[in-house]
């Protein structure tokens, strides 16, 4: 008979199987500083400048003090974390706002990244350390106006002139693109898909912001345009030849995302869990309602499932056995989590529950974003249904 004390719950901070006790004390220690970073300086600025339609560029030097960038890098000035730290870095920045993770997905997974893995040397000693400072942003240009879920058919198009390349088209949906000091490009060449760093001022490129969302206001969003925009051989990267090469970024980008999605599901559930205890109708706390004590259980459940799949996943990753159908299953799993408690949040906070004051109602917002980019759930599905029978029925 063991004498062990079970795991019990802490409602408030909901890790209802310990994964706490399955994370290294490294681990901790870097998802814990950036909670109390989170809550210091994001939760007091985040929901005005939802309501501002503003991005809190002041904080982006704060989190690349935080190591932030290019956090899972073991060289140029990287910090070299595990890819569940890093995820919980993701989760914790997503508690804050999805616009807060988007920064750092994009700078991370699609512009880092790439270059990283695709860059010469000369592209990764010029970018990859100013941007681990944050003293240089990125963009990551795929998405085009007649459809982003099939990138393959893209019509952007990149020409060979001598020995430079003329670059003609738009990208649309764009994070950070009006911000950005250089954007990963995705063309397509007589051999196949491409990928160009073309910086900001080059003639023949242009940025437009989008305006008017819903969503995703913390957050900035762009439009790109290419009028036989020329850039050298020298801003191609080397590495990245087909269509495999910016789905790998998407690989990355969406494992970041499957972590985040559950710090906005936390947000959620801690601020109506918070409320069922101190609102009193029909004579007692909600707390004492059977439908209200369901739906808190369903939200546990539902992070709890989601904690450890990514928790896997990363494992996984670290060991570099991860495959990206297993990210479009822990994406699609953990943004409808949050979606779903995000929406039902809403709901449990009555009228209160649309006040900018409130912070499910702006997660909820922001995750109408979150489950469509980065593939839409129909496409993850699909992604998986071709795993499991080997058809692809796209
Ligand atoms: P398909 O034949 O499946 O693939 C072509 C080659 O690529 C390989 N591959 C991958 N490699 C790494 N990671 C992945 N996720 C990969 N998916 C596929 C594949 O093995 C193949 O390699 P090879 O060697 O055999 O050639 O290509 P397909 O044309 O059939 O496309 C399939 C589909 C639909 C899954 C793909 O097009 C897709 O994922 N569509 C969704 C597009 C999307 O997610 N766009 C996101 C744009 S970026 C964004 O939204 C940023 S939001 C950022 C923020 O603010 O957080
Ligand atoms: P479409 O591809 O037109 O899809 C429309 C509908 O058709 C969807 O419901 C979809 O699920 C469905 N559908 C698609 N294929 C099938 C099928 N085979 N069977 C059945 N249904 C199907 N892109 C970038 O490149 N870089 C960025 O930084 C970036 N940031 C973004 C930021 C925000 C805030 C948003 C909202 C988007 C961003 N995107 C970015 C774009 C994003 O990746 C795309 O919106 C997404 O891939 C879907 O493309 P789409 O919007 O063109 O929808």
């Amino acid at each position: 008979m063991s004498t062990k004390e079970p795991v019990r719950c802490n409602a408030e901070m909901p890790d209802y199987f310990d994964l706490d006790g399955l994370l290294t004390e490294d681990e901790r220690q870097v998802r814990d500083t950036v909670a109390r970073w989170v809550d210091e300086r994001a939760l007091p600025i985040i929901g005005p400048c939802f309501e501002a339609y503003r991005f809190p560029l002041e904080l982006v030097p704060e989190m690349a003090e935080l190591g932030i960038f290019g956090a899972t890098l073991h060289d140029y000035g990287c910090a070299g974390l595990t890819n569940v730290a890093y995820g919980l870095v993701m989760q914790e920045l997503e508690r804050g706002d999805s616009g807060l993770r988007s920064f750092a997905s994009v700078q991370n997974g699609l512009v880092m990244y790439p270059i990283h893995e695709y860059g010469s040397d000369e592209q990764k000693r010029r970018w990859l350390p100013a941007m681990a400072k944050a003293q240089a942003v990125g963009c990551f240009g795929l998405t085009e106006p007649d459809g982003g879920s099939d990138p393959g058919t893209m019509k952007t198009r990149a020409r060979r002139v001598g020995n430079d390349w003329v670059i003609s088209g738009a990208k649309i949906w764009i994070t950070n693109g009006t911000l950005a000091d250089v954007a990963v490009v995705w063309a397509m060449t007589d051999e196949g898909v491409r990928g160009f760093l073309v910086e900001k001022g080059t003639p023949g490129f242009t940025t437009r912001e989008i305006e008017h969302k819903f969503s995703l206001r913390a957050s900035i969003t762009s439009e790109l345009f290419f009028d036989e925009c020329r850039v050298p051989d020298s801003a191609r990267l080397p590495g990245a030849k087909g269509l495999g090469a910016p789905l790998s970024c998407l690989t990355q980008a969406r494992y970041s995302i499957a972590w985040g999605a559950l710090g906005a599901a936390q947000a959620c559930y801690r601020e109506v869990l918070a409320f069922a205890r101190q609102r009193v109708l029909f004579g007692e706390t909600l707390i004492h309602k059977q439908i209200i004590q369901q739906r808190l259980a369903d939200m546990v459940r539902q992070i709890t499932t989601g904690q450890l799949l990514v928790w896997q996943l990363g494992r996984l990753k670290d060991q570099g056995r991860m495959h990206h159908s297993q990210v479009s299953l822990a994406k699609w799993n953990n943004v409808r989590a949050a979606l779903d408690i995000a929406r039902v949040a809403r709901d449990m906070l009555g009228a209160n529950g649309i006040s900018v004051e409130c912070c499910s109602i702006r997660h909820m917002l922001n995750l109408e974003s979150v489950v469509t980019y980065e593939g839409t759930e129909t496409i993850h599905q699909l992604i998986l249904g071709r795993e499991i029978t080997g058809v692809g029925a796209f």
